[in-house]
């Protein structure tokens, strides 16, 4: 499909084309039908000992509810001042002091939350407080209001993910603030988890978030002895990898973000494999290193990692190492677009 050669005749008509909001588009067709995916986003590494103390920083600058949301945003060099960590999906590194309150507020982008470090602080969610611990995957589905807050001794840092690129493009994006700081609590803590999350669903009603898990945090404490369990069978390109599923179909957690954790054991290398999807990985624990295309980058516990779509890669544990990811999978298996292809 090579464009036709240029000549006068051609560029004179092109522009006169281009005065009508008219363009031909056999000078175009390649650029937009490519034979394979051309990956913008590029590989990166954020190593949680340059961010945390960065993070601090930000905290003796302004307060949460200064900032609304106090978050450092991973942005990825492809997108320079588009808050975008891959293509389609947003990351930050948000921190609540002790005592600090980031206001309620509920917009149409869904949310999730992995725990860096945090020793008791809580997001509030449909009129439930859940305390979040380091490694627990939390969900804001959209819509929610939610607000944040500290309890503990010391500094809440986690790490956001949303779906905004993704609904900036469709531009489908409402938000609004609360008229309270916090939302009033109504149910005990970890009503949700006790409702929906152990294998047992309420006999009626309604969904309560539409299409996101009623679930709204899975602790690492259940979620690291599941992961451990599963590792007495590898799979070569995964490891042991399990995905968080919404208990009323069985289907992603939530509508947009697919989140699952990989459990690497220490020197296990998997097979490269590529996917359509690209992955904000967080490391709960352990260390590696991952090849990327021809990039290799080690890390360590609460390092943030970048896996582009349609590049090659493989993981390789020198310790023990389990690994949150998130991407826009479940948006390519709705529209029927997600591909992976394996090295044998
Ligand atoms: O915690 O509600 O990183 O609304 C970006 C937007 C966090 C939040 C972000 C948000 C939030």
């Amino acid at each position: 499909m090579s464009a036709a050669p240029k000549t006068n005749a051609r560029e004179e008509f092109y522009s006169r084309l281009d005065t009508r909001s008219l363009a031909p588009l056999w000078e175009r067709l390649k650029g937009l039908v490519p034979p394979e995916p051309q990956p913008k986003t590029k590989p990166f590494l954020w190593k949680w000992d340059d961010m945390r103390p960065m993070v601090l920083e930000a905290g003796g600058l302004l307060t949460a509810e200064e900032a609304e949301r106090r978050v450092l945003v991973l942005e990825n060099p492809a997108f320079p001042g588009m808050s975008r960590a891959t293509n389609t999906l947003y990351a930050g590194v948000q921190l609540i002091m002790p005592g600090e309150v980031a206001p309620a507020h509920r917009h149409t982008q869904s949310a999730l939350r992995f725990i860096l470090e945090s020793d008791g602080a809580y997001t509030a969610v449909g009129g439930e407080r859940t305390t979040m611990r380091q490694g627990d995957f939390v969900i804001t589905p959209a819509w929610a209001w939610h607000d944040h807050g500290n309890h503990g001794q010391g500094p809440a840092i986690w790490m956001d993910v949303l779906d905004l690129p993704l609904g900036q493009f469709l531009d489908t994006g409402f938000g609004e603030h609360h008229n309270d700081k916090e939302q009033s609590v109504g149910r005990p803590e970890d009503d949700a988890l006790w409702r929906f999350g152990t294998g047992l669903m309420p006999m009626e009603g309604e969904r309560p978030y539409g299409q996101t898990s009623p679930v709204f945090n899975y602790p690492y404490a259940r979620t690291r002895p599941a992961l451990v369990a599963a590792a007495k069978e590898l799979d070569p390109h995964w490891a042991a990898t399990l995905r968080f599923n919404n208990p009323y179909d069985g289907g992603w957690a939530m509508p947009t973000i697919a989140t699952w954790m990989t459990h690497v054991p220490s020197g296990v290398r998997t097979q490269p494999m590529r996917t359509t999807d690209s992955t904000i990985v967080a490391v709960a624990e352990g260390r590696g290193s991952v090849t990327i295309g021809d990039t290799r980058m080690t890390f360590g516990p609460r390092d943030i990692v970048i896996l582009p779509n349609w590049t090659w890669r493989s993981f390789e544990a020198s310790e023990d190492l389990f690994l949150f990811c998130a991407s826009d999978r479940v948006v390519h298996e709705k529209l029927g677009l997600y591909r992976q292809e394996k090295s044998a």
